[in-house]
């Protein structure tokens, strides 16, 4: 059975165990990582040098990158609705992947960190503010996709929603108040976030507190 090692809380996990509940596919998931630990010792980085998670094992082969591990899954199971195989339609769904970790994860870090990795006494609540615009100019982009479409690359959830969902649930639910930032409205990507928060697999992988 396919193993996934790293902790439920993790947004790149997520992404992982989220598009396997979606495919049906079974698999095992081993906490390690944040309060866990594991993650530096040697037999877990002789799997994963960079000491992150995800990591997962099918039979003798090892992969990590959270984004390679996607599309690797959808591949291995014919999953092409959410990775479609025709050329134009991949580089679309690959784009939006590669937006997710160029731009709007790098956006949201300082929000997420100040918020919720951050003691109040030591928080910068204008690094945060500076953040949550910088999320909010981003998904300003994915909004105007939105207003034509009801996913991201068509007319079913790719593996972009897979990559973006994960954000986006922070986006809604970061107490962002606590720096005095109100996000902007966006009403496709609100849409949108509906539609994914419908989705059993969303609500059961993403849908958790956040730590
Ligand atoms: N680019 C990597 C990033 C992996 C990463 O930064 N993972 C974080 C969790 S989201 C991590 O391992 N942090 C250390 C920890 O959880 O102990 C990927 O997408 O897999």
């Amino acid at each position: 059975m396919l193993k996934i090692w790293g902790r439920a809380t993790s947004s790149n996990v997520q992404k992982v165990t989220w598009l396997a509940e979606e495919i049906g596919l079974p698999y095992e998931r081993i906490d390690i990582g944040g309060p866990f630990g594991g993650n530096q010792e040697p037999a877990y980085r002789a799997m994963n040098p960079n000491g992150l998670v995800p990591t997962i094992q099918d039979g003798d082969f090892t992969l990590w990158e959270s984004n390679s591990i996607c599309r690797y899954l959808a591949n291995r199971h014919s999953a092409h609705v959410w990775y479609p195989t025709e050329f134009r339609a991949r580089a679309d769904v690959e784009r939006w992947m590669d937006w997710s970790t160029s731009m709007l994860g790098p956006a949201a870090f300082d929000g997420f960190w100040g918020l919720i990795r951050t003691p109040q006494a030591d928080r910068k609540p204008a690094a945060i503010r500076a953040s949550g615009e910088r999320t909010d100019k981003a998904l300003g982009v994915l909004d105007a996709l939105l207003a034509n479409r009801p996913w991201i690359a068509g007319d079913h959830p790719s593996l972009a929603e897979i990559t973006l969902g994960i954000h986006t649930y922070r986006w809604r639910n970061l107490p962002w108040a606590q720096a005095g930032h109100t996000p902007a409205a966006l009403p496709n990507v609100v849409r949108w976030y509906e539609q994914l928060a419908a989705r059993p697999a969303y609500r059961k992988i993403v849908m958790i507190p956040i730590t």
